[in-house]
């Protein structure tokens, strides 16, 4: 075995042994070539048109890219992959990853906050009676995610039912997650995973309430999330990160500072890792609110990163109106 993360799993403690380097990328070649390769465990395509793809590695994200960026995510483990699909749900394994992905059309599941309900229940059904049965790292996209008022918010809908799946199977432990708004299909929810054959180490930040915590006026349930997951092979995946201080969204209607705060959120959040600066190793995916505010979150990537950095911009909505802009990504190395 080789690679770049390969040492890792010679690792601190002697349990490692079964966990494949994963790596994650952002890749300009067709998913096609990507999905040739048997170490392919996920190929993620943004902007989501064309026909869904008959192979359970890929999924089409219908976040559309703000120019010039790469297309596609691509996670690759060093070792064989196998995949397969089981009713909504499509998986795929190798090396002690499983990456999982479900999509609903609420119109069929009555509801977001029942279609929520149910992508959870199924997601933690799979994934429980997998070997490799840690979840990890969740992300989550539903449109209109900002419709509807006070506590009829879809997103706060969408977190009742989440925390309802999560509770049906006594999840207590979150993962690390993203939830955000597309502008595709109307009613999809799409909802895809990271688990490993290993648990990893969940990581608040202490600029922030933990979400679980969020009080009453963010909705009646709190959202079910970690700030980031120390991964089983040492690797830091961040949870969507935005201007949220205390349990406060600041800097409102100001993109800039709200990029800026984000980065002392995630800066703070490699300090308690002791992890070193985003590098070439530390993918980011950068949700903006607004097409025109690109630029500015542009300029913001260019105060606080490396250029080395991989970045994509995403158009997607943060889950509370005043938010413009959050990150995600992760820390390898
Ligand atoms: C925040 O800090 C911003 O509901 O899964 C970030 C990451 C946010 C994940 C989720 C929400 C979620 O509260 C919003």
């Amino acid at each position: 075995m080789h690679g770049p993360h390969a040492a890792r799993r010679q690792g601190r403690h002697g349990t490692l042994g079964e966990i494949a380097a994963l790596q994650v990328s952002y890749r300009d070649e067709p998913a096609q070539v990507l999905l040739e390769r048997t170490s392919t465990l996920a190929v993620l395509s943004f902007g989501g048109a064309g026909a869904p793809g008959s192979d359970p590695r890929h999924l089409r994200v219908p976040l559309p890219l703000l120019a010039g960026d790469l297309p596609r995510e691509c996670w690759s483990v060093d070792a064989e992959v196998s995949s397969g699909s089981c009713g909504e749900l499509r998986w795929a394994t190798g090396g002690g990853w499983r990456f999982a992905s479900i999509e609903l059309d609420e119109a069929c599941a009555d509801g977001i906050e029942a279609a929520s309900k149910r992508a959870y229940q199924l997601l933690i059904e799979h994934v429980r009676a997998s070997p490799e049965c840690h979840l990890q790292r969740v992300w989550n996209y539903l449109d209109a995610i900002n419709a509807g008022a006070g506590d009829a918010e879809r997103y706060r809908l969408f977190c009742s039912g989440r925390a309802q799946g999560l509770a049906a199977h006594a999840v207590t432990r979150y993962p690390a997650a993203t939830a955000i708004g597309h502008h595709g299909p109307r009613g999809l929810l799409q909802v895809y995973a990271l688990s490993a054959a290993e648990p990893g180490v969940a990581l608040e930040n202490p600029r922030q309430v933990s979400a679980w915590k969020y009080p009453r006026e963010y909705g009646p349930t709190a959202p079910s999330f970690a700030r980031a997951m120390r991964l089983p092979n040492f690797a830091l995946a961040i949870s969507g990160t935005a201007a949220v201080i205390g349990h406060a969204s600041h800097h409102h209607g100001d993109v800039g500072a709200q990029a800026d705060e984000t980065f002392a959120n995630l800066g703070m959040l490699l300090e308690r890792s002791g992890l070193p600066a985003f590098d070439a190793e530390s993918p980011l995916k950068v949700y903006v609110r607004h097409r025109e505010d690109a630029p500015a979150v542009r300029a913001a990537l260019a105060r606080h990163l490396d250029p080395a950095v991989p970045c994509v911009l995403l158009h997607g909505d943060i889950c509370r109106k005043e938010l413009l802009v959050e990150i995600d990504g992760w820390r390898f190395g």
